[in-house]
């Protein structure tokens, strides 16, 4: 098996365009083959870095809980790809992916998760707790929800202080139906706060199968008129040209436009 490509720690990195590949122009939805060479890069250090990970996990290595995002690398690496250096990331506790993608030093994650003091929270913290403030990086939170409503408000400093910074909110299907998802949907979209919110469908709220008869995950209340550009399907190929849109208008101030068709499909 091949060694995992890691990086060396290099902080001055902006998340999202660590690579070497030049991002696209706003509005390019254009891929090129070294571009989609660096995403698959990154998405292989993620998987790399998880299989690791799984094998320290059984080894008894990796103290506390250790969620894997194998099978989920496309999304970070896609969404990621479409933000700038200083928007806002946060996620639940599946966020070891996110962390790389945002462009965390991969020893620096690896050695909270065996407990070591050079770790991003000192091994105080393990693999639900970690943060970086040079990478925009929020964490990491354990308990179901939680971060929707915080990265809520990391929207709501962005557009307090003007400095046209989007905060992208990435949380599970399993989430999805919390209290505190909508309390904080209902907000950004009364203040049109530059928050865009990812739901991470992998069908299953950690390890039991989410039952099909949950409905939509999206919001599904007329009264809360959120903008609705898109919503993935497991297995569909990411549209980074579409993801990028999302990032755009948001960062913009321009809610996106109502889908009616979708609004009909609700009803
Ligand atoms: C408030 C709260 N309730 C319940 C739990 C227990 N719990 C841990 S993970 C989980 C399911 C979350 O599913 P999802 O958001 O889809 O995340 P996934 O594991 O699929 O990435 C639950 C209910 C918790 N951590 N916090
Ligand atoms: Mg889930």
């Amino acid at each position: 098996m091949a060694k995992p490509a890691v990086k060396p720690k290099d902080e001055s990195v902006p998340a999202g365009s660590k690579s070497p590949a030049k991002p696209p122009s706003p509005g390019d939805n254009s891929v090129s083959i070294d571009q989609l060479k660096s995403y698959y890069r990154d998405m292989l250090l993620i998987r790399r870095f998880e299989e690791r990970a799984g094998q320290l996990y059984g080894m008894g290595l990796i103290g506390g809980f250790c969620h894997l995002y194998i099978g989920q690398e496309a999304v970070v690496v896609g969404m990621q790809s479409t933000i700038e250096a200083k928007d806002s990331i946060i996620t639940s506790y599946r966020d070891h992916g996110h962390m790389l993608a945002a462009g965390m030093d991969p020893k620096g994650v690896m050695s909270e998760l065996t407990g070591r003091s050079t770790g991003y929270s000192k091994g105080k913290g393990g693999s639900m707790h970690m943060f970086s403030r040079e990478k925009n990086f929020y964490g990491g939170h354990g308990i179901v929800g939680a971060q929707v409503p915080i990265g809520t408000g990391l929207a709501f400093v962005h557009k307090y202080n003007g400095d046209k910074n989007v905060a992208l909110t990435y949380f599970g299907d399993g989430s999805a139906n919390q209290g505190q998802v909508y309390e904080a949907m209902n907000m950004a979209a009364l203040w049109k706060l530059p928050v865009v919110y990812i739901i991470e469908n992998n069908r299953y709220g950690m390890g039991r199968l989410r039952p099909q008869r949950q409905g939509p995950l999206y919001p599904r209340d007329a009264d809360l008129s959120l903008p609705r550009p898109f919503d993935e399907r497991p297995g569909e190929v990411p549209d980074q040209g579409r993801g990028r849109q999302v990032s755009q208008r948001t960062r913009s101030d321009r809610p996106c436009a109502q889908d009616p068709a979708r609004r009909e499909e609700d009803r």
